[in-house]
């Protein structure tokens, strides 16, 4: 480990996280935030997009700087060339992981039966989906929808002809838009193939195209894999509604068998979260001691238990190697993404057992319980039973579990926000079960605009600092947020998901809380629910009669670190609406890559992107930014005042 000491209170604002690390310190274990000390200066080319691997001939790092040193590669690709590559190859990655969850998810719609593990718990929903993808439902058992819509849906990722199935709530100005920019997608799996191979050496050397081509590809993930992955998970475990939890590392439990579940998606942990309530293993519990067993999640497996469980949160990105650091977790169980590789060796620091269970995620030294979907139920029970064998095996000496933690609202996919709604409809002009409410509040400015707060931790910026700030900055000015992944858990952990986060309102936005009975700060799920936002802004548009490029909303990504996020940043972007980035993607070695994502792209789309590293800036430039945009909503202020036709309003697939 580093000899020099770093400062906790400058690596994260968490007051639980600055504990832990000292904890971990003094323990001997190392860190993400040690390990990035060892690394000292990071690669220069690297970080603007300017080094090129893609084949043997090279690697070739070109300047950044026009006129100095080596200006192309051996081929003769220039920095332009090289990183617009390199992004298109971030948001493919991205797409990827989005769209293979959301296929896995299909799969176990394909499995869920009667009398079997997966079960349909949203009919409804399940046959609003059946309409979009052409699946007959009339006179069929339900179970049969189900197994005929995943099909469908499994055969989008690869059909040979034509472009994905585009969800209903797009409006029709934007399938415009991505007509005209020859973005709208073939098949989900066709266009991660085609960008891999458009990135090959000798294909593509042209940012313009490039980005193109990345935009293209990043929408078969929001608007067709991710989606695929909410709605039918949703349909498989419920679609969440508002419940109160709990977050921060105090929610581990001194005298229980903490587990802490740890990934994406959501078809072991629902199991886990199921045979943890199996009176045998209950038992089990209390015969080595235990007082009972005790669930919490981290990064976005945690926000889907959460959301449909009210599975306590443990906390974000940052903090899955402090959980073990705790030195109470007896299994930290994961399945895909965003998990450490060093929390192998953590977990042998302490007495936890580190289980993998997917096959596209094993790690060296872990514990690896593959997960068998078809035998869900008594494999989720062996990974518990393990856990609860293991707290015999705790080493007390080794516990410190700060008592850090906050309750907070969580839970709102967009039937639950319609819900909300329907307590402020004005029975006179509209009829309940729409977004209504939320059109109005936007089009007479009580609600300035709205923000989407997303994405990860990453340890070039304070923890959670900037997701703070920007959010707080945003209620004050009456901009009401959603928030999903780690920057939910920032939310969550710094109370601003509490109905009592209305103290840092504005009036406007206070008195929509109070009305509509919500926080100010609306939790809507992991990273592939960004779906749902996509949905919300895509309806809200639509009652408006304008497009997502003219509403008054804005997205940011103030701690991102994944490919994911690169993917994500770039649907939203496509589809109309601005995204502020808080850690610079690796292109800024490239002039003209720079220039169209921070400007030539708002011609193509109606938005782009902004890169900006101080909160406290890119709060106000969103805040101006919806002002802005405020203009077109503004000018319907009138018009709006005679709704008669109330069908026009109803949400599609709703
Ligand atoms: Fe968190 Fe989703 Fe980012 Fe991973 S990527 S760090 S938000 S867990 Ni989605
Ligand atoms: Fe170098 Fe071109 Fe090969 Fe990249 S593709 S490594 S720039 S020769």
């Amino acid at each position: 480990m580093d000899e020099k000491l770093l400062d906790e209170t400058t690596l994260s604002v968490d007051l639980a996280t600055q504990e832990l690390y000292v904890k971990a310190r003094n323990d001997g274990s190392e860190t993400l935030w040690d390990r990035k000390a060892a690394l000292k200066n990071q690669c220069g080319f690297g970080e603007q997009g300017v080094c090129c691997r893609i084949c043997t001939m090279g690697p070739c790092r070109v300047s950044p700087i026009p006129g100095k040193g080596v200006q192309k590669g051996i081929c003769g690709a220039t920095a332009d060339v090289i990183a617009s590559r390199h992004y298109a190859r971030m948001v493919a990655g991205g797409s990827s992981a989005h769209s293979d969850h959301g296929r896995h998810i299909a799969h176990v719609l394909h499995m869920a039966s009667r009398d079997g593990d997966y079960q349909i718990r949203d009919e409804k929903k399940l046959l609003n989906v059946a309409a979009r993808w052409g699946v007959a439902t009339e006179g069929k058992d339900i179970y049969q929808v189900a197994h005929d819509v995943a099909e469908a849906a499994l055969n989008d990722f690869g059909k040979p002809f034509g472009s994905m199935v585009i969800p209903p709530s797009i409006t029709k100005q934007r399938l415009k838009v991505w007509e005209d920019n020859d973005i709208l997608p073939d098949a989900i799996d066709k266009e991660v193939v085609s960008i891999m191979h458009a990135t090959h050496m000798g294909c593509t050397a042209d940012a313009e195209s490039m980005i193109n081509l990345s935009m293209r590809t990043s929408l078969t993930d929001g608007w067709g894999g991710s989606y695929i992955g909410t709605e039918f998970s949703d349909i498989i475990f419920g679609t969440p509604m508002p419940r109160e939890i709990e977050a921060n590392m105090g929610v581990i439990e001194k005298n229980m068998v903490n587990i802490v579940l740890h990934g994406h998606e959501p078809s072991l942990s629902e199991m886990i979260v199921v045979a943890a309530d199996d009176p045998e293993l209950k038992a089990l519990a209390r015969g080595v001691g235990a007082e009972g067993i005790n669930l919490v999640g981290i990064c976005c497996t945690g926000n889907e238990v959460a959301m449909r469980h009210g599975i306590k949160i443990a906390g974000n990105f940052n903090q899955q190697e402090l959980a073990i650091v705790t030195g109470a977790v007896e299994a930290m169980i994961v399945d895909v993404q965003c998990i450490f590789p060093a929390l192998a060796n953590l977990a042998q620091c302490y007495h936890t057992k580190f289980i993998t269970t997917s096959k596209l995620a094993k790690i060296k030294d872990a514990v690896h319980i593959e997960f068998d979907e078809n035998n869900a139920y008594e494999c989720a029970k062996g990974i518990i039973r393990k856990a609860v064998e293991n707290y015999t095996n705790r080493k007390h000496e080794k516990v410190s579990i700060p008592t850090h933690k906050s309750t907070g609202m969580i839970g709102y996919s967009n039937q639950a926000i319609i819900g909300q709604l329907d307590r402020v409809v004005n029975s006179y002009t509209h009829k309940p079960g729409t977004f209504e409410p939320l059109a109005q509040c936007l089009v007479s400015g009580v609600l300035r605009g709205a923000a989407g707060v997303v994405g990860c931790n990453n340890p070039k910026v304070k923890g959670d600092h900037s997701h703070i700030e920007i959010i707080k900055k945003m209620l004050a000015n009456d901009v009401i947020v959603v928030v999903t992944g780690c920057a939910a858990q920032a939310a969550a952990k710094a109370g601003l998901l509490s109905k009592d986060a209305v103290k840092y309102c504005g009036v406007g936005l206070q008195k929509v809380c109070e009305l509509a009975d919500i926080p100010p700060v609306l939790h809507m799920g992991s990273c592939v629910d960004n779906s749902r936002i996509l949905e919300l802004v895509g309806e809200v548009a639509k009652i408006l009669g304008l497009d997502m490029s003219e509403l008054p909303v804005v997205g940011a990504a103030p701690e991102w670190m994944s490919e994911k996020a690169v993917a994500i940043g770039t649907y939203v972007v496509s589809s109309g609406i601005d995204t502020f980035l808080g850690v610079v993607p690796p292109v800024t070695g490239s002039p003209e890559v720079t220039d169209i994502l921070t400007n030539r792209l708002e011609d193509w789309v109606g938005a782009k992107f902004y890169f900006e590293t101080d909160p406290a800036v890119a709060a106000e430039k969103m805040l101006a930014r919806i002002e802005e945009k405020r203009a077109k909503v503004e000018a319907l202020n009138v018009q709006r005042m005679n709704v008669t036709d109330y069908d026009d309003l109803a949400p599609a697939g709703f």
